[in-house]
This record gives C-alpha cells, sequence and structure tokens, in this order.
C-alpha cells in the first residue's frame, strides 16, 4: 500500500497507542484546537492529535503528525540522533514517481464554482490571525521551461470561496517560479497538496537545487515511487493519495493584503501586500482528513529541523571532516540556533566550522562547536561546554549586516541580520582532563545490584 497520513496513523495508534489523542467533543477550528494544543505544550506532551468532530460537520483534522523526534524517528526507521544522516542518505536516492489513471485524492471533485473554500476546516489559531489558513499545505509548481517540479511550504490565507493570498519568501524557488511567469505575464499553476504522509512532509522541505524534481526527492525520503494522477484544472501531476489537493493560478501583478499572522518565531508578522491565488477546482478523499500545522509551536520547529541539519552536516563536512553531529534545538526554533559536535585534529577548525555552517543556512543566526565528549542533542551539555570552554575575546566570531529570514524579529530591513559563532571546543593540548570514575570500576559496579529499585 502507498505511504500515507491515515496508513501512518493507523500504523501509530497499533505500535504506539499513547502517540495517538483523539478528540470526540465538537470543537471549533477558530482558536479552541488551538487551545487544546496550548495546554499540552505547557506540559510538554506532543501526541499526534486527531479533531474527529468539527464543528459545523466539517472534515476531521489532524495537527501534530511530525511533533517528535521519536515520530519522525519511527517513519525514517532510524535513532532519533541519526535523522539528519538518515535523511542524508535517503535524499541521495532520489525515486521517480509514476502516473496512474486515478487515485483516493480525486474521489471527490469540485470544479470552478462547485469549489468552496469554506467547507474546509481551516483554522484560525491566534488572536492576531486575519483569518482561517492553511497551514499544512504543500505547493506544488512545475518550471514551465524545464518541467521540474517544486514543493514547499507555504502559508496561505482564506480570503473568500476561491481565492487565498500566499506568502512566498522572497528568493525562494516558489518565489522564483512566480517571478519568472509574471515578468511573462502569466499565472503560474499551482497546486496545493494537504494531508500526507509524514515523509512526503520531510521530503517537500529538502534542499535541492532547482534543477532537482522534488516529487522524486519525495519518492526517495518515502522509499518508493510516488503515485501521480494529472490534475483537473491545471496542468500539472498531482500526489494521488493526499487527502486533499486546491488547485488554482498565482496570478501575476496582483497583490493583496495578507496578514497578520503568527509566525514560527511566536511572534506576528504584520499585514502585507502579497500575492493572490484563484482556485479552479477542489478535489479530496470521499472522508478526508484536514492536516494542520500550528505556526509557532514545536511541530513546527522540529519538521524544519531535519532537512537543515542535514545540509549542515554536509556543508560541514566540506570544511571539517571529522564533524559529528548537528542539532538545530526548538529553543532556537529549529532554524536560528545550531548546535555542532566536531572531533577536533587541528588548531582551529572550529572557526572554520562555523564558516561553513553560517554560509550554508541564511536563516541561521548563533552557531556552537563543541567538541564530540558533547551530546548536541543535550541543550544543558552544550550551554555546560559553552560556560566551560569558551572565552568571548578568543573564541567569539560576529558577522554584521548578513542575510536572514524576514520572519526575525529583530532583523532589520529585509530581514538583514547578524551572524554569530561561538568556537567552545578546548584546545588540542594543555587543556585540564575531564574527570571520569574509572571504565572498569563503572563496569563492575552496577546499580542493579546495588540499587535495584533505582536501576531503570
Ligand atoms: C509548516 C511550514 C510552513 C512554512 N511556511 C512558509 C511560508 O509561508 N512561506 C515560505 O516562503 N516558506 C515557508 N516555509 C518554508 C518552506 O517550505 C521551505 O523553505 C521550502 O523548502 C522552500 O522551498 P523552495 O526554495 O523550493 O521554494 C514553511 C515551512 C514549514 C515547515
Ligand atoms: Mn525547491
Amino acid at each position: 500500500m502507498a505511504k500515507d497520513l491515515r496508513g501512518f496513523i493507523a500504523e501509530l495508534e497499533k505500535q504506539s497507542p499513547e502517540d495517538v489523542a483523539r478528540v470526540k467533543k465538537p470543537i471549533s477550528p477558530r482558536y479552541e484546537m488551538s487551545a487544546i494544543l496550548t495546554h499540552l505544550e505547557k506540559k510538554k506532551r506532543f501526541p499526534l492529535l486527531y479533531f474527529e468532530n468539527v464543528e459545523g460537520g466539517r472534515a476531521p483534522v489532524v495537527i501534530n503528525a511530525l511533533a517528535s523526534r521519536r515520530l519522525m524517528a519511527m517513519a525514517l526507521e532510524a535513532k532519533p540522533e541519526d535523522l539528519a544522516r538518515k535523511f542524508s542518505e535517503r535524499q541521495a536516492k532520489p525515486i521517480a514517481p509514476v502516473e496512474v489513471s486515478n487515485g483516493p485524492a480525486q474521489e471527490v471533485s469540485k470544479v470552478g464554482d462547485d469549489a468552496d473554500l469554506a467547507e474546509l476546516p481551516m483554522l484560525t489559531h491566534y488572536d492576531v490571525n486575519a483569518a482561517p489558513y492553511i497551514t499544512a499545505g504543500i505547493i506544488v509548481a512545475q518550471d514551465p521551461d524545464t518541467g521540474v517540479r517544486n514543493t514547499s511550504y507555504n502559508r496561505l490565507m482564506m480570503a473568500g470561496k476561491r481565492e487565498l493570498r500566499i506568502f512566498m519568501a522572497i528568493g525562494r524557488h516558489l518565489w522564483t517560479l512566480h517571478n519568472k511567469m509574471e515578468r511573462r505575464n502569466q499565472p503560474l499553476p499551482i497546486a496545493t497538496v494537504i494531508g500526507v504522509h509524514p515523509l512526503f512532509s520531510l521530503g517537500a522541505q529538502a534542499f535541492t537545487p532547482a534543477d532537482e524534481d522534488e516529487y522524486a526527492v519525495i519518492g526517495g525520503m518515502m522509499n518508493e515511487p510516488l503515485r501521480l494522477v494529472e490534475a483537473k484544472t491545471v496542468p500539472l501531476h498531482v500526489p494521488a493519495d493526499a487527502e486533499l489537493i486546491v488547485e488554482g493560478q498565482i496570478l501575476p501583478h496582483v497583490r493583496r493584503e495578507e496578514g497578520p499572522f503568527g509566525e514560527f518565531t511566536g511572534h506576528a508578522v504584520e499585514k502585507d501586500e502579497r500575492q493572490v491565488i484563484e482556485v479552479s477546482a477542489i478535489t479530496h478523499r470521499k472522508n478526508y482528513i484536514f492536516q494542520d500545522i500550528h505556526a509557532g509551536y514545536t511541530e513546527h520547529k522540529l519538521m524544519g529541523a531535519v532537512p537543515r541539519e542535514a545540509a549542515l552536516l554536509k556543508a560541514v563536512r566540506n570544511a571539517v571532516p571529522t564533524v559529528k553531529d548537528v542539532c538545530m534545538p526548538v529553543s532556537g526554533n529549529c532554524r536560528f540556533h545550531a548546535y555542532i559536535s566536531i572531533t577536533k585534529r587541528t588548531p582551529a577548525q572550529a572557526k572554520n566550522a562555523i564558516c561553513a555552517a553560517i554560509a550554508a543556512d541564511m536563516l541561521l543566526k548563533h552557531v556552537v562547536i563543541v567538541d564530540d565528549d558533547i551530546d548536541v542533542f543535550d541543550e544543558e551539555a552544550v550551554l555546560w561546554a559553552v560556560s566551560n570552554r569558551f572565552q568571548a575575546d578568543r573564541d567569539l566570531v560576529v558577522i554584521a549586516n548578513a542575510q536572514g529570514s524576514e520572519l526575525d524579529p529583530t532583523a532589520g530591513p529585509g530581514g538583514v541580520n547578524a551572524k554569530m559563532g561561538i568556537d567552545a571546543t578546548k584546545p588540542l593540548t594543555g587543556f585540564p582532563l575531564p574527570l571520569r570514575v574509572p571504565d572498569e570500576v563503572m563496569n563492575r559496579i552496577r546499580l542493579e545490584d546495588f540499587l535495584p529499585q533505582l536501576s531503570r
């Protein structure tokens, strides 16, 4: 069976039922689901949430399909600390998609004026949000000259029965495709894919060159070819096993107000004049599941971490072959901070690692390089290394006025911000020895023999 969202949930309920929480009481997508999620986040609980009974008889909603490294590790068949490595492995082996004549994603098809976005259970997360949004929509678009397909998550604001407004970060692939078409005074046909297997979500975010077909990258991530069907109203192929597809086009030379919207930084982004999508069809499974990703919450941050960590690992390895691990922690929105461990072999390699990391990821602001005895997934251990092995006058790198994210709340106009590198590695020689109880004694004196009640 093809990998899809409902198959993943069924598998999860079988293998790890405590990771799925079904809400049976009627609930509104306007703030109420967000309240449930907020209560759980405060308790640091991140189960996959399945809202079965959505007000107005609308489709059920799933949130948190990628809210923990453990869930992603399950999907990728890897250990949590190996996610970036496994992601890189699969990214290096794309699998071409296959075309099929029909698929569940088109069981119900509403074309033209029959399409109505108001039927979807789009969520309103925060008091500042201007309208309900599609937040788990993966936009597929094709380069008109090369035929290469791109995928990216983009927030989509509800603006009418058949109108969405879109935020495309400037310079990214989707923005570039739209820009190319706009210069020709033409619309860019797109399809928005909603409700997919977590591996689809991860593959869709891979850092890829513009000439690589992202459907093949997604296939590689899923370890099976993606099944595609012809879209109803746009010249594109769409995933046959998605829950829901919204077809349409990004209009040339049209800008209308989008936002405010609460973003991944935990802050609102102001309204601005942004691009407009005219919807031409909505297709879905008969009993489709709607997916949401809560902006600024753990899932949103973590799902972006793995593709970025994979890209960083690769870039830093070019500069420092003995790089060990990379973690982009939730405290840095999984984008602004990176903790990188290296097995240091030459006196100043940490500085090279800092430069490589900063150059590789535009969103990254702060990099901490530690020795390989520090677990980068243990934030306290990383800060311990900073406190003991770092001197600001010698080990700090600051780059002023670099390109960062437009969403960084402290950045200047156009997302210009500062980058900082912290070398928290010890010198190769002449540093005090770390503390250790002799290995022989650690292995001989076992907790289960002396304090069995505390050994688990
Ligand atoms: C949940 C989520 C929401 C996102 N929202 C947006 C968005 O609204 N606009 C945007 O430009 N990028 C957004 N991104 C980031 C893009 O999906 C990501 O940078 C993508 O890989 C860009 O691909 P591209 O360069 O191929 O267009 C989002 C990512 C995630 C995980
Ligand atoms: Mn791309």
